[in-house]
């Protein structure tokens, strides 16, 4: 049997082919009949099958006893969850439960929707999430500027005439708050119509490779090389916001902001000579179609919200923003909050509702910096984290030194994960719960076609049938959910969920909810949420009101998806900001440009290291996939030949990567695409803890990043976590 399923890995939401014999996977590929993806696959799309299949994944639940782990029917975990959670919660308060969020949160709507409703139950500010180790820089400043966190513009690749690739290689990880299968693909037909390709980076990189222009860029200076660049668009006559004037507040505090950073001032610091800085302005003024990307090399750093922000200040001051070939907002089926409610006018963001209890940073968007968990957790006092529950989250890899991480993980009261592998982080847990293979799941993706890079609507339905006995995940944060209010194990889950979904419906529907309800009452759990959001939304049947429109029923039915068209100029309707305009110089935003000046004339370090993305790897969990893990050590330091003479050490060699508060061992590959005084190791490797179940990683484990990382460096307004450019010294390996 032919399969279509929307592959749950990375950002860019492939379609697969998946072909089954008695329900057994026997091949994977690009689904052609995908009207976004069009058939491009990469191999974790194929490796979604040794996943499937992998033996260590978990299919039961486990219950720590003494030092070991034994597999428990659910009824006991449950019994378990329950007779410890609500105990630290009645004796320490709410906040004594922390809730850690993963990655692969973002690609199951089983646990994206149904996130909110345990996070509400548990009632706790101690919330974390990997936004703050990647991305909450960009939320942030797309939220002060737009007025909404995830109205995030995406370059419209398929209709530009150059776009400038900043501190992101999309051709190792098909893109990211930009979705946008087979970038190779657009990118080669962006250069065959006669485009450009730039790219800036410390590291010659895979997109680096394909690219007409690459300039190195010394890491963590980006929000100087943009001031830079939006000083030589004012100061060279370049500043053309056309069609954007009338909705854009504050241009001339921008000017004023950025006046002490003229190219010839940000040149050393950057590593860019000042006239190719003038060069990229003019070029990205005056090209017809163009526009500026910048991804996680420019959020992961002490000045990652004010290089966020400056990204989309040059799009608007060269006229780029919101038009053809630019930086684009796109427009989702469902879910987009831009979508909603009053057009072109918003209450906009509060950040900092509540601070994080021993360093006091503050909340941004719900959540507390993840660097911050193991703090919260190892400090006594009114407050203090006593227990933690992990959703497909494994900070313990993820984020800078994991190993205190780990330490205070062991000095919790109690921890419950919903993970498919016992690994670094799980193995401190008291009880995990088994996800879901992928393939038992529908999907819908919920924040990606808000970063879409076309317009489109694809759900795929379950490919195999669930593991008897198998909760959902949905299911399983449902009863977590119930647990966390008081009400016991036993709680239904799908009863729950209805009078919920009644409740919540009611509130919006009013004298019509009985009619929505019944219009929807083909679908449970997360695709009833899909259906709902889906038919009140922009293309939807407004539940028979617009007959027309779209319902996942005809989603579902529709081969390869609906394409729903290229992205459509938005402004001022997509702003939710209380001005109605786009806010080109937020308070906040000035002051860290102020900051930075400090930090200008600071001397690099002779050494930094960097992180580096691989096709066959992703984040920290797909490294006992025999598939991906096959070939050859990829966990190498890469350096460049005159950093290696310098410290007297040769190829192949093993070497000690030293940092403030850590150590990590690995192979140097000497590599002269890296920028000289710049080293790169990738990250989510170091599967060498005991107690852990991933026999496949753990034959060749890897060096943790994140080792020689340190915990204590943030982007002060995003709370995110600096990841790149961290001082570094090696050692030999002992
Ligand atoms: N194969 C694969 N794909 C993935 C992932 C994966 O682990 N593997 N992870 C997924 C996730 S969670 C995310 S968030 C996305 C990220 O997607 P991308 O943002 O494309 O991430 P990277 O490939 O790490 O590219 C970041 C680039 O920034 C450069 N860089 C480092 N420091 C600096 C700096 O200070 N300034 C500048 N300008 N550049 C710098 C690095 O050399 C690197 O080339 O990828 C997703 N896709
Ligand atoms: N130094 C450095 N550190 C980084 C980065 C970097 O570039 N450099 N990148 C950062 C970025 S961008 C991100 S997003 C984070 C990611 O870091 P995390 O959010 O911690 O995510 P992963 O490392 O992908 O780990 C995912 C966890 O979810 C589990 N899992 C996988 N699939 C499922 C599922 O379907 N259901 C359930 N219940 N569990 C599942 C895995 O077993 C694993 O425990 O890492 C960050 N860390
Ligand atoms: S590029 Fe991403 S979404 Fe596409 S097949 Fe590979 S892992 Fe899956
Ligand atoms: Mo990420």
């Amino acid at each position: 049997m032919l399969h279509y399923r929307i592959c749950p890995v990375c950002e860019a939401c492939c379609g697969l082919e998946i072909r089954t014999e008695d329900q057994r996977i026997v091949g994977i590929r690009g689904a052609d009949q995908d009207v976004f993806s069009r058939g491009y696959i990469c191999p974790k799309g194929v490796a979604v099958k040794d996943l499937h299949e992998d033996p260590d994944r978990l299919r039961t639940p486990l219950i720590r006893r003494g030092d070991a782990f034994v597999a428990a029917t659910w009824d006991e975990a449950f019994a378990e969850i329950a007779a410890r959670l609500p105990a630290v919660q009645a004796a320490h308060g709410r906040d004594a439960v922390a809730l850690s969020i993963g990655n692969p949160s973002a690609h199951k709507m089983g646990l994206l929707l149904y996130v909110p409703r345990l996070a509400k139950a548990l009632g706790s500010r101690n919330v974390f999430s990997a936004s703050t180790l990647d991305q909450m820089p960009k939320q942030l400043s797309s939220g002060l500027m737009f007025g909404h966190w995830l109205s995030i513009p995406v370059p419209d690749i398929d209709r530009t005439d150059l776009l400038v690739v900043l501190g992101a290689n999309p051709m190792a990880s098909n893109g990211s708050l930009w979705t946008v299968p087979d970038f190779r693909g657009r990118a080669k037909a962006l250069r065959a119509r006669g485009g450009q390709l730039v790219v800036i980076d410390p590291r010659r990189t895979e997109t680096a490779a394909m690219a007409d222009a690459h300039h190195f860029i010394r890491p963590g200076s980006d929000v100087f090389l943009l001031a830079a660049l939006v000083h030589a668009l004012f100061g060279d006559d370049l500043v053309r916001p056309e069609r954007l004037s009338p909705w854009l507040a504050g241009v001339d505090a921008v000017r004023e902001a950025v006046a002490p950073f003229a190219p010839e001032a940000v040149a050393a610091r950057c590593g860019i000579p000042a006239a190719t800085i003038r060069g990229l302005a003019r070029q990205l003024a005056e090209a017809e179609r163009a526009c500026l990307y910048g991804r996680i090399g420019t959020c992961t750093q002490a000045f990652g919200s004010a290089a966020s922000w400056l990204v989309d200040v040059v799009n608007a001051l060269t006229g780029h923003l919101d038009t053809e070939g630019g930086a684009m907002f796109p427009k989702a089926a469902a879910f987009a909050r831009n979508t909603e409610g009053r057009p072109g006018q918003g209450g906009g963001i509060v950040t900092g509702r509540h601070a994080s209890r021993v360093s006091g940073a503050p909340e941004v968007f719900g959540e507390l910096p993840m660097t911050l968990l193991a703090e919260e957790m190892e400090t006594p006092g009114s407050g203090q984290v006593r227990a933690l529950v992990t959703l497909a989250s494994n900070p313990v890899l993820s984020s800078p030194n994991g190993a205190r991480i780990a330490r205070a993980l062991e000095g919790l009261d109690f921890m419950v994960s919903v993970d498919l592998y016992l690994n670094e982080t799980t193995r401190h847990a008291h009880v995990i719960l088994p996800g879901s293979s992928p393939l038992e799941d529908g999907h819908w993706d919920v924040p990606f076609p808000q970063l879409s890079t076309r317009n489109h609507a694809r759900y795929s339905a379950p490919v195999l049938p669930s593991a008897p006995g198998h909760l959902p995940e949905w299911q399983i944060l449902m009863k977590l959910a119930a647990i966390a209010r008081g009400d016991g194990p036993d709680a239904d889950p799908v009863a729950l969920d209805d009078a919920q979904v009644r409740r919540e419906v009611e509130k919006l529907a009013g004298d019509r909810s009985d009619a929505v309800l019944a219009a929807v009452s083909g679908w449970i759990g997360p695709e009833r949420l899909v259906d709902l959001a889906l038919r009140a939304g922009p293309y939807g049947d407004g539940f028979g009101a617009r007959p027309e429109g779209l319902t996942l029923r005809k989603v579902a039915d529709a081969p390869g998806g609906i394409d729903l068209g290229p992205l459509q100029a938005r402004l001022p309707e997509v702003l939710r900001t209380p001005s109605g305009r786009v806010e080109l110089a937020p308070p906040s935003m000035l002051a860290e440009l102020q900051k930075a000046r400090a930090d200008l004339h600071a001397p690099p370090p002779p050494l930094v290291v960097i992180g580096r993305r691989e096709v066959r790897s992703n984040n920290s969990w797909m490294h006992n996939l025999p598939l991906l893990a096959k070939g050859p050590e990829r966990c190498t330091l890469k350096l460049h030949p005159q950093d290696a003479a310098r410290h007297g050490v040769v190829d192949g060699q093993r070497v000690r990567i030293v940092g403030p508060q850590g150590a990590a061992e690995a192979p140097v590959e000497l590599d002269d695409a890296l920028m000289p005084g710049v080293c790169s190791l990738p990250h989510g490797w170091g599967h060498d803890q005991p107690g852990t179940r991933m026999a496949v990683a753990a034959e060749r484990p890897g060096a943790n990043l994140n080792a020689p990382l340190d915990d204590r460096l943030r982007d002060a307004p995003s709370g995110n976590a600096v990841l790149s450019g961290v001082s570094v010294t090696l050692e030999p390996a002992g």
